[in-house]
């Protein structure tokens, strides 16, 4: 029998995606479940050709459920996650709530698929979006030169703060539509958005906005802090030194990472572009010259980080420069997502 499945948080931005990845995927799952919260009862998704209600997040909605993703805020996650386990199910978990517990697995199917049957609280954890955008390209990277240091900037897309960030920036663009002497003067930008800013600090539309998530200690954002922690932990890099500055740009969907990777030993660029050619879940587009690099218009929508701008540093003959570009609620959140649960799927179906 294939397993049973429940989709929590199926309405937001990642749900979603995932719906529409559990259409196109190869079928795996027997019994797919839509769960949302109470005020999304009533609304019907379409999954794999079949218009399905959305369930009431209650605990027994996990009965008979073999895996239970989620696709909610931390706090959801953390009360729910557990819930889910207590009633049979395998978690899969895309929130903040347990990536850095120690009994619980970050796992890139690319990079540590193994970690997917180490889960003693029977909690598997799905990385940041950022941290995903690079992380398949720098793995591979790393099995050929030995990582020992990050310095890296993003550039991350309003869709990794939800639909409430989408909406915010498309109306944000609207109300900047047209008046060609925004931008030239300092406030006239803020004046014309006036004080609605959705989820964000300040203007994405005509703006950068060099901040993401919540203020932690001595002035780090939370976003860079899980880039960080995330990033050891995935590569089994406990003491890899990282410095990462994220940056919030009036992008829909894509986020882009440039990333400074040093190494143990010397690199040779066509070498390393051989390396990106054979990693699994990267594609190279690095032709400067006829202006093809990668870019969130063009990754929207795919399934691959795109890396280029590929480069040697001109003072460090052991580091590479490049920038890499992915979906975040792709391989950022629902595919990576997928990807783990389809492993345990895979490991439920050997073992029934
Ligand atoms: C963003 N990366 O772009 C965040 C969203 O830890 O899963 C995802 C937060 C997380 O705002």
């Amino acid at each position: 029998d294939q397993p049973t499945l429940a989709v929590v948080g199926a309405t937001g931005a990642v749900g979603t995606v995932m719906c529409e990845l559990l259409s196109s995927r190869r079928n795996v799952w027997g019994e797919i479940r839509v769960v949302a919260s109470k005020r999304s009862v009533g609304r019907t998704l379409f999954v794999r050709g079949a218009e399905l209600p959305v369930l009431e997040l209650a605990p027994d909605v996990f009965d008979g459920v073999d895996v239970a993703m989620f696709d909610v805020p931390d706090e959801v996650s953390a009360e729910w996650a557990p819930i889910a386990v207590q009633h049979g199910a395998i978690a899969v978990d895309n929130s903040g709530a347990f990536r850095m517990d120690r009994d619980v697995p970050l796992v890139v199917p690319e990079i540590n698929p193994e970690q997917v049957r180490n889960r003693p609280r029977g909690i598997i954890a799905n990385a940041n979006c950022t941290t995903l955008a690079m992380i398949v390209a720098i793995a591979p990277l790393h099995h050929e030169y030995g990582l020992k240091e990050l310095v890296i900037a993003s550039y991350q897309s309003v869709s990794g703060a939800g639909k409430a960030g989408v909406d915010a920036l498309l109306d944000q663009l609207q109300r900047v539509a047209g008046d060609r002497t925004l931008g030239s003067r300092s406030g006239n930008v803020r004046q014309a958005i006036g004080d609605d800013l959705g989820p964000f600090p300040a203007p994405l539309a005509l703006n950068v906005v060099p901040w993401a998530g919540s203020l932690r200690d001595a002035g780090w954002s939370s976003e860079e802090l899980k880039v960080r922690n995330e990033t050891r932990k995935i590569l089994g890099l406990p003491d890899l030194k990282i410095s990462a500055t994220c940056v919030r740009v009036p992008v829909v969907t894509g986020h882009s990472v440039a990333v400074h990777a040093v190494f143990g030993t010397e690199v040779d660029c066509e070498d390393a572009r051989e390396v990106l050619r054979h990693a699994p879940g990267v594609i190279l587009v690095d032709e400067p010259q006829s202006g093809e690099f990668p870019m969130p218009i063009d990754a929207v929508g795919t399934d691959p980080a795109w890396v280029g701008r590929l480069r040697r540093s001109i003072d460090d003959p052991r580091a590479l420069d490049f920038f890499v570009v992915g979906d975040n609620l792709r391989k950022g959140s629902a595919l990576n997502t997928a990807q783990i649960a389809e492993l345990v799927a895979a490991e439920l179906t050997t073992r029934a």
